[in-house]
């Protein structure tokens, strides 16, 4: 069977125990969760951390702690520390966990209303600045499109050399100030990719199992978790990251495709 990645975004900035109690704040919570993830098949975790409160934070000693904490448990697991950070931080708050040299990590590649009242910023200054010291870092982006004209930015940076191939995306989709996740615009997206390009896909809420569905027939990849959807079924709130991972890895099972190992995440994604 073909493989496919599955990423399992654990906690995201903007969810929280209010909107499903089984989102981690904690280190170890954060730890639990990837485990949970991690042994339903995931093999990337897409990192954001919060302190104790549920404040969302990019503190590299943060990260170091989370990061040190879910290695224990899952230890060859590709963890991939985001730099979007929560709308509203400035660069340099955001780009702390490059500092900790990951494998991965995101590059946002566009501004746009995030939500209701938020704006997520990312003007071209901001997604270069991010790209060197990613390149400086040997760190593979995963380059994250809210919408089609992120695509665009995407091959700007490209062709002027502040992002390499093979270029990995992710296509966020259903965000409200986003592109909406129907089948039209996941193909739109997904034909919109340059040739040679990997990708994932998040649908966000009620969109989460469709897009994977949609990822596992096209030759995708996988993006679930709490960061994007708290439910497990309509009105069914999700236990664990890990039963989010498992239900897209039933999918995907029926649709012909396995979960991948890190190792081989790591091959597919030539890191
Ligand atoms: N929290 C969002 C504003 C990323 O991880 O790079 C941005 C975000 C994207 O989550
Ligand atoms: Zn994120």
């Amino acid at each position: 069977m073909e493989k496919v990645i599955l990423t399992a975004a654990i906690c995201g900035a903007e969810v929280t125990k209010e909107h499903n109690p089984n989102v981690p704040y904690t280190v170890k919570e954060i730890a639990d969760e990837a485990r949970r993830s991690y042994e339903a098949g995931a093999s990337i975790i897409h990192l954001h951390v919060r302190y104790d409160d549920g404040t969302p934070t990019q503190s590299a000693e943060r990260f170091k702690e989370c990061m040190e904490a879910i290695r224990e448990k899952c230890p060859d697991v590709i963890i991939q520390p985001s730099t979007g950070g929560a709308a509203g931080m400035s660069n340099d708050e955001r780009l702390q966990p490059l500092s900790l040299s990951p494998e991965m990590a995101t590059l946002d590649c566009g501004t746009l209303n995030f939500g209701q009242d938020d704006i997520f910023v990312n003007s071209i200054s901001t997604i270069k600045y991010f790209a060197e010291k990613m390149i400086e870092k040997n760190v593979k982006p995963e380059i994250e499109v809210f919408d089609r004209s992120m695509i665009n930015t995407a091959m700007y940076l490209f062709k002027k050399g502040y992002v390499k191939e093979p270029l990995h995306f992710n296509l966020v989709m259903g965000v409200m100030g986003g592109i909406g996740a129907s089948l039209s615009e996941f193909s739109f997206m997904k034909d919109s990719l340059p040739e040679g390009a990997t990708f994932t896909a998040a649908g966000i809420g009620r969109h989460e199992f469709n897009v994977a569905a949609m990822a596992s027939i096209t030759g995708g990849h996988i993006r679930v978790g709490f960061e994007d959807n708290i439910y497990l079924s309509p009105k069914v709130l999700a236990q664990s990251n890990g039963q989010l991972v498992e239900k897209a890895v039933r999918i995907a099972h029926e649709l012909g495709r396995e979960p991948s190992l890190p190792d081989e995440a790591r091959n597919i994604l030539k890191i």
